[in-house]
């Protein structure tokens, strides 16, 4: 964790005053479906054009023991507050893809598919991706001005034979969503949130 914290502060120190856009930062407030209640805050971090993306933070309020729900980046953005999940549209999917899993050893997925995340016996999803795939920087692979779904069921990957398995992993209603937003800087809070809580 601490290793983690030093590397990007030396990364953020050396990076100032060169002309290099990264490290590049975002963040999203999830809300639930339509609603004022916000369940929590996700960080992005890349730290160069190569590396990978990381997302970290903790969802709350889900339900017990639900185990897992499908994860994904959606292509439109959504409000701020009271945010329409149903306005995002389909899976960030700019390169036609069929849906799959995060790691995908065929690369078939679509940018937007991050799997399914974990929800604990208190209906917490504590959260930590990396991947390649997705950017923070401009490109085609951009998720900025997006946003981040998380869905009421299990994402099948693909797998499952439903009838909609291979365009959204039949991961179910949309239970709750944010806009990704692109930020200047990390603010000390946003470190110790993302890093060591
Ligand atoms: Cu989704
Ligand atoms: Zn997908």
């Amino acid at each position: 964790m601490l290793s983690i914290l030093f590397i990007l502060l030396v990364v953020s120190i050396s990076s100032y005053g060169y002309s290099s856009p990264y490290p590049l930062y975002a963040c999203a407030s999830v809300h639930l479906d339509s609603s004022s209640t916000k369940i929590g805050t996700l960080y992005f971090i890349q730290i160069s054009a190569k590396s990978p993306v990381i997302i970290r933070g903790i969802l709350t309020g889900l339900v017990p023991n639900q185990t897992y729900h499908g994860f994904h980046v959606h292509e439109s953005r959504v409000d701020d507050n009271k945010p329409n999940c149903t306005a995002a549209g389909a899976h960030f999917n700019p390169f036609n893809r069929t849906h799959g899993a995060l790691v995908s050893p065929k690369k078939q997925r679509h940018v937007g598919d991050l799997g399914n995340v974990y929800a604990d016996h208190d209906g917490n999803a504590r959260i930590l991706i990396e991947d390649k795939i997705i950017q923070l920087g401009k490109g085609s692979r951009s998720i900025i001005d997006r946003t981040i779904i998380i869905h009421k069921d299990i994402d099948d990957l693909g797998m499952g034979g439903h009838s909609d398995s291979s365009t959204t992993g039949h991961a179910g209603a949309r239970l709750g969503c944010g806009r990704i937003r692109m930020r200047p800087w990390m603010t000390l809070r946003d470190v110790l949130e993302t890093f060591l809580s």
